[in-house]
């Protein structure tokens, strides 16, 4: 058996929902768990202005849910009676929160100015966080990660949509690709780096947040001329500017400063930009050739 498929039968699947109380409170119950990782999230931001209160339910006060979930069943009354044991919490932060950027780069104390309603929400859920570590005692931790990709990443999101458009351009089953702003600039990073400071920052002494990025933002347009020189191509005879992908705020720039993670975590990012975009082309060219390739329709569709 290989090791992935090794792996996939150690995991049992329990069911919850970030809009059900009692089915987290039940799952939480069932398992038992040392660490609760909440990485779910309506979190592609164009859907958020068009499903705002959904995004607010599932995205803010999903998190509420989560932590209630965990101090019920950790026997933790509302008045901070101790509770049994601790389970751990991390909570999946976003660079959304920094918005309209206060400075750059920035750290664990730039002020917040979302400029989304998804932003809004995990401003939300950032804030409860601290409240619950700091009401009840809890270990409750955020990750305030930047963007980070991988092959996995869904295709409605930018790296992801541009490594498809480059790879079936190549193999000549497309041949455009139609993006929004290409001016933005955000900090990509690679996802399998940044699941270990997850994991870094719920086996600390104290329960601290940390700002999580490589600390070089690059443009949507050097992403594509990245993506298409990988693949062999000129992006500029190829992408095309639609106004249907601006969005109604835009975030102009993000930069992380995780100088905090690299001190007290020992965290350093392995995998660069220019490697990670790289790895995506590849990765879809290699599936796309592959027969079937394309028979998986679960690739998201970039629509509002
Ligand atoms: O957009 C621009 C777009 O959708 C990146 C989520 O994981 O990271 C992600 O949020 C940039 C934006 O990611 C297209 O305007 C141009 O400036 O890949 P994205 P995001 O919005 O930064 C953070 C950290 C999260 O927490 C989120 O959950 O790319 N852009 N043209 C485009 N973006 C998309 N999606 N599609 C375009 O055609």
């Amino acid at each position: 058996m290989s090791k992935v498929r090794q792996q996939l039968s150690d995991v049992r699947l329990v069911r919850g929902d970030l809009l059900d109380q009692g089915s987290l409170i039940s799952a939480v119950e069932r398992v038992q768990p040392d660490e609760v990782y909440n990485l779910a999230a309506i979190s592609y931001v164009p859907m958020s202005w068009s499903q705002a209160e959904l995004t607010g339910e599932v995205t803010g006060l999903g998190v509420l849910r989560v932590l209630e979930a965990i101090r019920v069943c950790s026997g933790i009354s509302a008045s901070r009676t101790p509770g049994r044991g601790q389970i751990r919490f991390y909570q999946a932060s976003s660079s959304e929160m920094f918005g309209q950027v206060r400075e750059s780069p920035q750290t664990e104390g730039t002020a917040f100015h979302p400029r989304s309603p998804y932003g809004v929400a995990k401003v939300y859920g950032h804030f409860l966080t601290q409240n619950y570590r700091e009401s009840y005692g809890m270990y409750a931790v955020s990750g305030i990660l930047f963007n980070h990709e991988s092959p996995r990443r869904g295709a409605e999101f930018v790296s992801r949509k541009v490594s498809l458009a480059a790879a079936k351009i190549k193999l000549g089953l497309d041949r455009q690709l139609r993006l929004g702003n290409l001016s933005a600039s955000r900090d990509w990073g690679f996802a399998g780096d940044y699941v270990r400071a997850m994991q870094l920052m719920l086996v600390q002494e104290q329960p601290e947040d940390y700002v999580i990025g490589t600390g070089v933002t690059h443009t949507v347009q050097s992403l594509v001329e990245r993506a298409f020189e990988v693949a062999g191509l000129n992006w500029r005879d190829h992408v095309v500017c639609d106004a249907a992908f601006i969005r109604p705020a835009e975030v102009d720039q993000l930069c992380a400063d995780a100088s905090k993670a690299r001190q007290r975590l020992g965290w350093e990012p392995a995998t660069k930009f220019e490697d990670l975009v790289t790895m995506m082309v590849e990765s879809d060219l290699e599936l796309l050739s592959a027969p079937g390739g394309l028979a998986d329709d679960s690739f998201g569709h970039d629509v509002w």
